[in-house]
């Protein structure tokens, strides 16, 4: 049995966060444009102005608090989750929202039931949008193991993403965030292992085809334009969570690189480049992002409170179960996966 793997650190847990709105921020102004001159990026590097976030940070936050909020749990409670997302949905629809989503969370906070909101838009199969995907990192700060990190993902995916590739890139997402948040940073990152391990969780043959590409693609070291004709950079889940994790495994130790390479790529800028952020701060750290970007965050206190409650809860609950396995008795189950959803 794979044992539990010990807590991440705060500038970890920040980093996943904080990444993931850095990421959303930076590419904001330019979503939906096909191609990103690096100079107009730069220009917005540059400009000093407050980073604010879209949609994407909006709904993560929500997750992170839900999360932070059941700590005992570990969990989704999908009831609970449905109405916290259509609540700030409702609060702030100005943030950039799909039109599916907007209708879905628009059914959810009028009344209607998860499970039939889900199934109310694209004719009824549901979207197959990125949005579960953009919001869902923050599952990997509770899960227990790879596969609890992908489940915690799906179940957190179908609130609101009825269709499979919408909750596939979320439980991709939630995996792979999973695996960069416990990986040794400075430590070669073994891109093939890494992508075998998300191909036993997303268990999807076109899926499968993606991940194949992505290795091709870091072996030849290719630009951002080339990678998203090759692997897409729209808003669906198929369309642009692949393209997240090659900016990611490409240049896992360069924090603000992985970023700027997901910019670059066009296409659903700041999301892809939000769900890059998020693995590339979880392996790397908070502090690994340039002070110059970090200091311009919108949502930076927010941020902060909610690195502090996971990171804590997380040392809590590790050193119980490190009190309680010292008086275990036979029988016990425990270890990955044991945290239930
Ligand atoms: N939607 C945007 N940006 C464009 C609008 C910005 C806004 N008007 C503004 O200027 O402020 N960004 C955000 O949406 C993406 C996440 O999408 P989500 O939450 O999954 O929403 P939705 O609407 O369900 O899906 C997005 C689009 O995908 C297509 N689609 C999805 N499922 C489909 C299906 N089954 N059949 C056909 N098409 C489907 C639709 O075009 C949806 O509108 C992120 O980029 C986030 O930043
Ligand atoms: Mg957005
Ligand atoms: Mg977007």
């Amino acid at each position: 049995m794979t044992p539990t793997p010990a807590p991440a650190s705060r500038g970890r847990v920040l980093g996943l966060l904080a990444g993931g709105a850095l990421g959303d921020a930076l590419g904001a102004p330019f979503e939906g444009q096909s191609a990103v001159a690096a100079a107009e990026l730069t220009e917005h590097e540059k400009s000093g102005t407050r980073l604010t976030h879209t949609d994407d940070t909006a709904l993560a936050l929500v997750l992170a608090r839900h999360l932070a909020d059941r700590r005992d749990e570990r969990g989704v409670d999908g009831d609970m989750l449905a109405l916290e997302l259509a609540q700030a949905w409702k609060a702030e629809p100005w943030r950039g929202y799909g039109s599916g989503a907007q209708h879905v969370l628009g059914l959810i906070e009028a009344g209607v039931p998860w499970s039939r909101a889900a199934r109310a838009t694209f004719g009824g199969q549901g979207s197959y949008g990125n949005g579960a995907a953009m919001r869902v990192a923050p599952v990997a700060l509770v899960a227990t193991s790879l596969h609890h990190a992908a489940e915690l993902g799906r179940r957190s995916a179908e609130v609101t993403h009825a269709h499979e590739d919408g909750q596939l890139g979320a439980a991709c997402l939630a995996g792979a965030a999973y695996l960069a948040l416990h990986s040794t940073p400075g430590r070669r990152l073994d891109v093939a292992r890494l992508l075998q391990d998300l191909g036993r969780v997303v268990r999807s043959r076109s899926w499968h085809q993606k991940f194949d590409r992505i290795g091709e693609l870091i072996r030849h070291e290719v630009a951002p334009g080339h990678a998203a004709r090759a692997l897409g950079n729209d808003v669906s889940a198929l369309g642009s969570v692949p393209l997240a994790l090659l900016a990611f495994l490409g240049r896992c130790d360069e924090a603000a690189e992985t970023i700027r390479y997901a910019v670059l790529a066009g296409g659903d800028t700041d999301t892809i480049a939000s769900m890059a952020g998020a693995l590339v701060g979880a392996r790397n750290g908070a502090a690994a992002f340039p002070e110059s970007w970090t200091s311009r965050l919108e949502a930076t206190e927010q941020l902060g409170r909610l690195a502090d409650q996971i990171s804590t809860a997380s040392r809590t609950r590790s050193s119980g179960e490190e009190n309680h396995a010292g008086s275990d008795v036979v029988g016990t189950q425990r270890g990955a996966g044991s945290g239930g959803g």
